[in-house]
C-alpha cells in the first residue's frame, strides 16, 4: 500500500532545509544515523556558499553519528552550532577552531532538554527508519537515541526510509518517553531486558514532508584487533571481577555490565567473555560493539539492553538471517532510558568507561586535552559512572608514545570527579580507590597505573606539596601539561 506521504530524493528533501534552522537527526554512533539527506545538505551548502551566500545548520543529534553526517557537514562548513556528542576529525577540528560553538551534555539528558526547549524550536527533523504507517507509526533503524522525542517535537520531519536495514530491527526497539516531572513515574526495570514500551515511535502524520527511500548500511568506523596493551588492561579487570566475585561483593549471578565506546573497551569486554571465572552475563549499555555482540552469538553474553547496534556490516547480516536467535536477546532504548540513572543504580550496573588523563585522587578527564581541545565529549559515561554499583574508569599509562602521562598531578578538566570514580585501570596495573582517603589514593594511582617513567615525578609532586586533605602544589599543578604545550612533551 502506498503511503500517504511526499517521496523525494535527497536531494528535494535537502531543499527543505534553509539556512539557520535547528535539524535534529537520528542516529546514534554511526549506528541509525541520518545518510542520504545530510550529504545532500552538505552538498547543497557547498553551492550556496559558492554564491556567496550565508547556509549553516544547528545540528542536534542522539550521540556520534556516520561520516554523512558530522564529518560531511563539518566539511562543508555547513554548522554553527552542535550538541550533545560527536567523534569526527572534521568536527572537532571546527569546534577547536572556534568556529562551532559545541554543547557537551550527558546523553540521558538530551531528550528531556529538548522536550522543554532548552534548545528553541526543532524545525527539521531527519530520522532514519525501516518503516513508517499512514498513521505515524515510525520503526527506528539501528539506533533509537532521541528520534522518538525529535518525532514529537520538530515541525517537520524527513523519513529516510532505509530498504537495506532489516525490517526485523525496528521491532528491537522499546520505546518510552517519560512524562514531564513533577508527573513523572518510576521506571520499572527490575532485569536489563524487561520491556516496558512500544516496539514503535509515534509522530503526528501531518508533519511529514518528506520520505526519501534509500538501502545504504551504517557506516562504521574500523574497530582493530585488541593489542597487547588492551589485552594487560583487559587481564586486570578480569582478575579484579573475579575476585570481587570470590569474595560475594559481587554476587554470583553477576551484574549487568557498561561499557564505553572504543577499542580498549572493546577488549575488555571480550576479556570478561573469555574468563571462565565470569558467569554468563547481561549488559546495561548505551553501545552495543562487535565484542559482545560476538560473545551474544557464544551465549556467553545472555543479553543486551543498549541504545544502538554499533555493529559490523556482516555481524548486522547474522542478525537478520536468525532474527529468532536475537530477538529476544536484545532490546534498544531511547538514550533516556539505555542511560537512566536511576535505573542504572537499580540493576547495580557495573561501568566501565574510558578516560584522557586521570589525576592523583581519581578525577577524570574524559573529554577535553590539556583542559581545552575536545577529542568527543563527556557522553554517556557520566550517566554510568556516578550511579554504577561499581565505576571504572581505563586508559594506556601514557599516549603519543610516552610524551603524555595518562596520570597527572591535577586533571586539566574534570568530568567525572573523585567521588564517582571506584577503579582506574591502566596497562600498568589496577587501583582500587574505593575507601582509600586522599593520601592512600594518591599512592595507590602513582604505583599501580602511572608509567614507570613518570612515577618519581609524580611522587615528588607530591612530597613537595603542603600537607592537606588534598595535598597540591598550585604553583606547579599543571607544570607536566605547560611542558606538553610549549615542547610538545610533558617531561621536557
Ligand atoms: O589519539 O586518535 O590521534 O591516535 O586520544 O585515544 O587510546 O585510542 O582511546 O579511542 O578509546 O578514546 C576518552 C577519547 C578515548 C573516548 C576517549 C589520544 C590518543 C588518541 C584516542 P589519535 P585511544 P579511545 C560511550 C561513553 C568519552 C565518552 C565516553 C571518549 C586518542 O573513549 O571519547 O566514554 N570517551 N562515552 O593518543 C592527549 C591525553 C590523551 C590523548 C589519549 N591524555 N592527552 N591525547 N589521547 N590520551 C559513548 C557514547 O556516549 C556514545
Amino acid at each position: 500500500m502506498s503511503l500517504p506521504f511526499p517521496t523525494m530524493s535527497a536531494e528535494q528533501a535537502a531543499e527543505l532545509v534553509e539556512h539557520g534552522m535547528m535539524v535534529a537527526m537520528s542516529g546514534f554512533t554511526p549506528a541509525g544515523s541520518a545518510k542520504a539527506v545530510p550529504r545532500a545538505i552538505a552538498v547543497r551548502a557547498k553551492e550556496i556558499h559558492q554564491s556567496g551566500e550565508p547556509f549553516q545548520i544547528r545540528l542536534l543529534t542522539g550521540a556520534s553519528t556516520g561520516a554523512s553526517v558530522d564529518e560531511h557537514l563539518a566539511e562543508a562548513n555547513a554548522v554553527s552550532w552542535r550538541a550533545p556528542y560527536q567523534s569526527s576529525r572534521a568536527m572537532r577540528k571546527r569546534i577547536n577552531a572556534g568556529e562551532v560553538d559545541f554543547v557537551d551534555m550527558h546523553l540521558s539528558h538530551l531528550p528531556q532538554s529538548v522536550m522543554f526547549g532548552h534548545f528553541g524550536d526543532i524545525d527539521v527533523a531527519i530520522i532514519e527508519a525501516t518503516e513508517v504507517t499512514a498513521d505515524g507509526k515510525v520503526y527506528l533503524s539501528t539506533s533509537v537515541g532521541a528520534s522518538p522525542t525529535f518525532l514529537k517535537k520538530a515541525k517537520k520531519v524527513i523519513i529516510e526510509l532505509n530498504r537495506g536495514q532489516s525490517r526485523d530491527i525496528g521491532d528491537m526497539s522499546d520505546i518510552v518517553i517519560p512524562r514531564r516531572p513533577p508527573n513523572r513515574l518510576s521506571l520499572s526495570m527490575s532485569h536489563p531486558l524487561e520491556r516496558i514500551g512500544k516496539r514503535y515511535a509515534e509522530v503526528d502524520p501531518a508533519k511529514i514532508v518528506a520520505i526519501v527511500e534509500t538501502d545504504q548500511a551504517d557506516e562504521l568506523g574500523g574497530f582493530t584487533d585488541s593489542d597487547e596493551l588492551s589485552e594487560k588492561i583487559a587481564g586486570y579487570v578480569v582478575d579484579f571481577l573475579s575476585n570481587e566475585l570470590a569474595s560475594g561483593r559481587i554476587p554470583s549471578s553477576f551484574l549487568p555490565l557498561q561499557s564505553g565506546v572504543g577499542n580498549v573497551a572493546n577488549a575488555v569486554t571480550a576479556g570478561v567473555g573469555k574468563s571462565p571465572d565470569i558467569p554468563d552475563f547481561f549488559m546495561y549499555t548505551e553501545v552495543l560493539q562487535p565484542a559482545p555482540f560476538d560473545l551474544m552469538r557464544s551465549g556467553r553474553l545472555r543479553g543486551a539492553s543498549s541504545c544502538g547496534l554499533t555493529l559490523l556490516p556482516e555481524q548486522m547480516q547474522e542478525i537478520a538471517d536468525d532474527i529468532e536467535f536475537f530477538r529476544d536477546r536484545i532490546v534498544l532504548r531511547p538514550q533516556e532510558i539505555s542511560n537512566n540513572p536511576a535505573v542504572v543504580r537499580q540493576l547495580g550496573v557495573i561501568a566501565m568507561n574510558t578516560a584522557l588523563e586521570v589525576d592523583l585522587y581519581g578525577h577524570v578527564n574524559s573529554t577535553h586535552v590539556c583542559g581545552q581541545n575536545i577529542m568527543n565529549g563527556i557522553g554517556g559515561s557520566g550517566d554510568f559512572a556516578r550511579n554504577a554499583y561499581l565505576s571504572m574508569f581505563v586508559c594506556p599509562s601514557v599516549a603519543k608514545g610516552g610524551k603524555i602521562s595518562a596520570i597527572v598531578p591535577l586533571c586539566s578538566h574534570t568530568d567525572h570527579n573523585e567521588h564517582s570514580v571506584h577503579v582506574i585501570v591502566t596497562e600498568q596495573g589496577l587501583a582500587d580507590l574505593r575507601g582509600l582517603a586522599p593520601g592512600e589514593r594518591a599512592r595507590t594511582i602513582i604505583d599501580n597505573c602511572a608509567h614507570p617513567m613518570y612515577r618519581d615525578y609524580l611522587h615528588q609532586y607530591l612530597d613537595k606539596s603542603t600537607a592537606a586533605h588534598i595535598r597540591h602544589d598550585l604553583q606547579h599543578c599543571f607544570d607536566l601539561h605547560r611542558n606538553l604545550m610549549e615542547t610538545g612533551s610533558m617531561l621536557a
